[in-house]
């Protein structure tokens, strides 16, 4: 019954509000400029509608929650997304945000869960983004957009201004993580609460990236019938992958890793959202840069269809004779 959906559209978010470093909200212009457009075109097949980037509000009435930064802002962005996403989707193509900070994964699930309730989530990340404002460290929202976006968790949030548009109806069940090498005490906390399945390195190590993801997507929909979102931090990847990024960790999953879950993914048929998020080209040196945005192009082609193998030309049968 499924099949990869060859329509997709582009959504740019230039925010960055969820965490403390400027950049991060420059990176749906220089990854434009990297090509976006014109690198996921020469996937076999495909059909590419670019939708622009989103409204970015720039100054809001300011809503003071403890421990949670430019929540407002943030609350903005993410309703405007989450109506972008919805579009996107109800023209029946693949949504793909570029980010902007982590805090945008509220938005696009938010858009994706209203346009299809089934919807699984995979977090890609070597954090676990399942902060409340309780237990951050930071205050960051990109720290928090999994414990937000999830109804198991909303006992534990205060009442949140301006957060009225998004009532959490997403369920932890439907949650897995690949990644993970950086969990604060109450994220892993929340992940065996409630039992999430999530990989965390060396748990890839054990098992590697294939039986990883099939046994995330096999735990969470048995019957391999429900549309996935993929929300793929960049700092999922090693930092020597993906230097260019605001929280980078060492150890992490290596783009082939990254090439071979997002193809395992495409190849279900049943994948529906991406987001790429965190990628900072503010930081680091020319050659950081290049190298970050790169790997983040060659995660969504690996995601949308792009076979390694090479594809024959369309419509040709044999080699132009002299
Ligand atoms: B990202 C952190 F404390 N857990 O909450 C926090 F380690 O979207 C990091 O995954 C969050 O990049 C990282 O601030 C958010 C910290
Ligand atoms: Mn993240
Ligand atoms: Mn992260
Ligand atoms: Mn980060």
């Amino acid at each position: 019954k499924w099949e990869p959906l060859k329509k997709v559209g582009i959504i740019g978010v230039p925010f960055e509000k969820g965490q403390k470093k400027y950049g991060v909200s420059i990176a749906p212009a220089a990854i434009r400029s990297a090509g976006l457009i014109e690198r996921l075109k020469e996937i076999d097949g495909i059909d590419v509608k670019d939708y622009g980037d989103i409204d970015i509000p720039s100054c809001n009435e300011p809503v003071n929650v403890d421990n949670m930064a430019h929540l407002s802002l943030v609350s903005a962005c993410n309703k405007n997304l989450s109506n972008k996403v919805s579009q996107v989707l109800k023209d029946e193509r693949v949504a793909v945000t570029i980010g902007g900070d982590h805090s945008i994964g509220v938005g696009t699930v938010d858009g994706h869960y209203r346009v299809n309730e089934d919807m699984i989530l995979i977090w890609v990340d070597a954090h676990a983004d399942i902060n409340t404002n309780k237990t951050s460290d930071s205050g960051s929202v990109h720290g928090m957009p999994v414990a937000l976006l999830v109804k198991e968790l909303s006992d534990y949030w205060p009442y949140l201004p301006s957060m009225d548009w998004q009532i959490p109806k997403f369920s932890i069940k439907n949650l897995g993580y690949v990644g993970l090498r950086s969990v604060d005490e109450y994220e892993r906390l929340a992940i065996e609460k409630y039992d999430v399945p999530a990989f965390a390195m060396e748990d890839i190590e054990e098992h590697g990236i294939q039986k990883s993801i099939n046994h995330i997507l096999h735990r969470i929909d048995p019957e391999g019938k429900k549309p996935i979102h993929v929300s793929f931090d960049i700092d999922s990847l090693d930092a020597l992958e993906a230097p260019s990024t605001g929280t980078p960790v060492r150890g992490g999953l290596t783009l082939r890793e990254a090439i071979q879950l997002m193809e395992i993914i495409h190849g279900t048929g049943r994948l529906r959202a991406i987001d790429l998020v965190e990628i900072n080209p503010a930081l680091g040196n020319d050659a950081d840069r290049k190298r970050t945005i790169d790997a983040g192009l060659c995660v969504l082609r690996a995601g949308l269809g792009f076979s390694r193998r090479g594809t024959i030309p369309s419509g040709i049968l044999d080699l132009p004779v002299q």
